[in-house]
């Protein structure tokens, strides 16, 4: 597939309801830029047929389960979180043959720029669904969608396997009846009103840990120092990268900012830092409710109580708080790590934020020299 070799965009709707006219259906994933048009659609107009995922992986699994109860299955998702799915597409899929349709956008497509965590994943992205044996071709422009579409059922049918489309950045068009950006979140605080009460609170020497997405290039916007690291791929994993520089640091107060998406996707952190308890980490989670970065589609948090879950997996103590005041005391507050604080915000930013000006590398670099000084 060549850069910049998409025509048209196809309209979100036709494209749900070319899927939905085929027999597809339903759908579970995590949201990605590129595809948000498509979950604003689903959710708009054929309400309960998008199932909120918490990681690909996960909603590989749902998909199969749907298709053993006799569906056909769409799988949404951005091309980082295909290494989540490597194991159930392998060993799930794959073992038990069951098809199911993967729609996977091309973030860092050869020749388009984009941000470096998108870089190695946007080079193999084809070859990784070739060497996991699924047949891919580019999302079909709207004319070709019914061929192409009986072309991936006949495949799946015929072999057992699941079948790609590849979606490059502009291939769907905006969808047209819903707000670009739906408000989300039950706080008076925005994230970076949050994020300023927390830093506010914080010596010079905690060292913070910002999951991905618009927590870290807030966090370097407003609040840039050496201190820093700035997660910016990998979602999900900065409490557990501020776990691990907690044990390897334990003289030092590490704090992690989170959301809640990326708290879900891998919400098995919690009970690692439960069994562990390194007292010396404040885990702060900023609950937007959304997934705000990619163009705040619902998460699954309104339903889950984090204060009850950290609690249960260990944690030494929990708050949970609402406001500026609330959550300038529970930073403030000595009581004892690990801690978890959740702070209900609501799902908003600059529309003219950056992205971060310092490389990964030189900013982990200038991290690892934080810590051991
Ligand atoms: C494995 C993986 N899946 C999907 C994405 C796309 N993505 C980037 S940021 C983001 C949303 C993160 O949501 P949350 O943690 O709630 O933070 P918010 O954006 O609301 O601040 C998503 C889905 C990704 N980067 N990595």
């Amino acid at each position: 597939m060549q850069a910049g070799s998409v025509t048209a965009a196809v309209d979100p709707a036709v494209l749900v309801d070319a899927l939905l006219d085929n027999g597809f259906g339903p759908f579970t994933g995590v949201p990605c830029s590129f595809l948000g048009p498509v979950i604003s659609c689903l959710e708009d107009r054929h309400t309960g047929t998008y199932v909120t995922a918490a990681n690909e992986g996960e909603a590989v699994a749902i998909a199969a389960g749907t298709r053993l109860a006799g569906r056909r299955p769409v799988v949404i998702l951005q091309n980082s979180g295909l290494g989540n799915t490597v194991n159930p597409l392998t060993s799930l899929c794959h073992t038990l043959r069951i098809p199911v349709l993967l729609l996977v956008t091309w973030r860092g497509e050869p020749g388009r720029p984009d941000e470096p965590q998108h870089e190695l994943m946007g080079r193999i992205t084809p070859d990784l669904l070739s060497a996991m044996e699924i047949r891919h071709e580019p999302l079909p422009g709207e004319v070709s969608l019914p061929e192409r579409l009986a072309v991936a059922t006949e495949h799946m049918e015929a072999t057992g396997l699941p079948f790609a489309f590849i979606v490059p950045k502009g291939s769907v068009a905006p969808y047209r009846d819903g707000p670009a950006s739906p408000s989300r979140g039950t706080g008076t605080m925005l994230r970076e009103e949050a994020i300023r009460h927390v830093m506010g609170g914080l010596g010079p020497r905690a060292l913070v840990v910002a999951t991905t997405g618009k927590t870290a290039r807030e966090l370097e916007r407003d609040w840039d120092r050496p201190e820093n690291l700035y997660v910016v791929g990998s979602m999900g994993c900065a409490s557990s990268v501020a776990l691990g520089v907690a044990l390897g640091a334990p003289d030092r107060r590490v704090v992690v900012l989170d959301g809640d998406g990326a708290a879900l996707m891998r919400l098995e952190a919690m009970a690692t830092i439960g069994h562990r308890r390194p007292a010396n980490l404040l885990h702060v989670l900023l609950d937007n409710e959304a997934y705000e970065s990619t163009g705040a589609q619902a998460t699954t948090s309104a339903s889950v109580d984090f204060a009850a879950i950290a609690s249960a997996c260990g944690y030494a103590s929990t708050a949970d708080v609402a406001d500026a005041a609330a959550l300038q005391a529970a930073v403030a507050s000595p009581a004892p790590g690990p801690r978890l604080i959740r702070v209900r915000i609501s799902a908003g930013s600059s529309p003219s934020l950056g992205r971060p000006a310092l490389a990964p590398p030189a900013s982990a670099q200038r991290f690892r020299r934080a810590v051991t000084s």
